[in-house]
């Protein structure tokens, strides 16, 4: 694994007791995978890391494009193609006492294992929890913290109910995501999933949007409650854990007809796709052009586990969509006010 700019065994201890992250939770992650030698929407799972950082005023001393090649190294020196990253950026080592000033500098640890992926047709019984989704006034949703206990405490709950995953309300009451994924409900061939005050800005959950809307299936990120919830035609949960997972039974109601639900099947067939072609390579064939001078680039490209040349660029492969997008792709739309019904004609919403 990668701690502070040096590669250690998995099974080296590397972390001081007084690790502010280990301490107090204090620091921020990033869940990220890697399909067939590529990783997925690394910049945006990068760019998110920044955003959870910068909101808890965390400075992770390094760039974005150093723990890109901080995560694709790692990736190279465990010769993985198929993998779950987990960077890990901690506030430090400091002193018993929560003051971040405590700390001087960031702990930076990237860990990568060896994930295939998961395309079944698993269906999920979800439930919903007692505890509430963190409060967006008390520690919002959306940064990915190293504390998770809200959500690990609505997956006990979630388990002690003989379910597989717990739906969050908010304290609104409304449904918020699930333990550490986002959700959408399908009605009458619309998509609906809440706006992202009340959850995390999930990667999948933006992909799984831009997808739908690429196959011409209506989207709208508009709050959603139990009702909705109980009356769905499918459920399905994205993340990068989960992909993209049918919810089938939820509080004692059946969900549609039971079964993974044809919107699912596209949203699940369309992610297999996007998995599989697009992405950052983590091991570019060809080698950039001031090494291309040196002989040994060449056989270094043809074997994927041989040590890449340290400063390769990150080439990234764009999405390719399916089906040509429809010139009037319908816009995602937001209710301006939580109980209400958005009018028609609402501006685009923030995804
Ligand atoms: N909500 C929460 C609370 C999450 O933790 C998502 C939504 C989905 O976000 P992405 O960007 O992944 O689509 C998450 C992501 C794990 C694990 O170890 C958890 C996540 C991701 C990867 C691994 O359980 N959560």
């Amino acid at each position: 694994m990668y701690v502070n700019g040096k590669f250690v065994p998995d099974d080296q201890p590397v972390i001081s007791f007084y690790d502010h992250g280990f301490l107090y939770g204090d620091g921020v992650f990033e869940g990220i995978r890697a399909y067939n030698g590529r990783v997925f929407k690394l910049r945006e799972h990068v760019d998110r890391m920044f955003d959870s950082a910068k909101a808890i005023d965390l400075d992770i001393g390094m760039s974005r494009d150093d723990v890109e090649e901080a995560i694709l190294e790692t990736l190279r020196k465990n010769n993985l193609r198929d993998a779950y990253i987990r960077p890990v950026v901690s506030r430090g080592d400091g002193d018993l006492g929560l003051d971040p000033r405590k700390c001087s500098k960031a702990n930076v640890f990237i860990v990568a294992k060896a994930w295939p992926s998961l395309y079944d047709t698993k269906e999920l019984k979800g439930i919903t929890v007692g505890v509430r989704r963190n409060a967006p006034d008390a520690l919002p949703p959306n940064i990915k913290s190293l504390n998770y206990l809200n959500n690990i405490l609505a997956r006990i709950e979630a388990t002690a109910k003989g379910a597989e995953e717990a739906i969050f309300l908010d304290n609104n009451g409304y449904v918020a995501e699930g333990s550490a994924d986002n959700i959408f409900v399908v009605k009458n061939g619309t998509v609906y999933t809440p706006p992202t005050i009340n959850n995390l800005k999930g990667i999948t959950r933006a992909t799984a949007i831009e997808l739908l809307e690429e196959n011409k299936v209506p989207v709208r990120v508009e709050n959603i409650g139990l009702f909705d919830v109980y009356t769905a035609d499918e459920i399905f949960v994205t993340g990068t854990a989960a992909e993209a997972v049918a919810v089938v039974w939820v509080d004692g109601r059946t969900i549609g007809t039971g079964k993974t639900g044809p919107i699912t099947k596209l949203m699940l067939k369309e992610f297999e796709r996007i998995t599989s072609t697009t992405g950052t390579e983590i091991y570019p064939k060809k080698a950039p052009a001031k090494a291309a001078a040196k002989p040994a680039a060449k056989t270094a490209a043809a074997k994927p586990a041989a040590k890449p040349a340290a400063k390769a660029p990150a080439k990234t492969v764009a999405a390719k969509p399916a089906a040509k997008p429809a010139a009037k792709a319908p816009a995602v739309k937001t209710a301006a006010k939580p109980a209400a019904k958005p009018a028609e004609k609402k501006p685009a919403a923030k995804k």
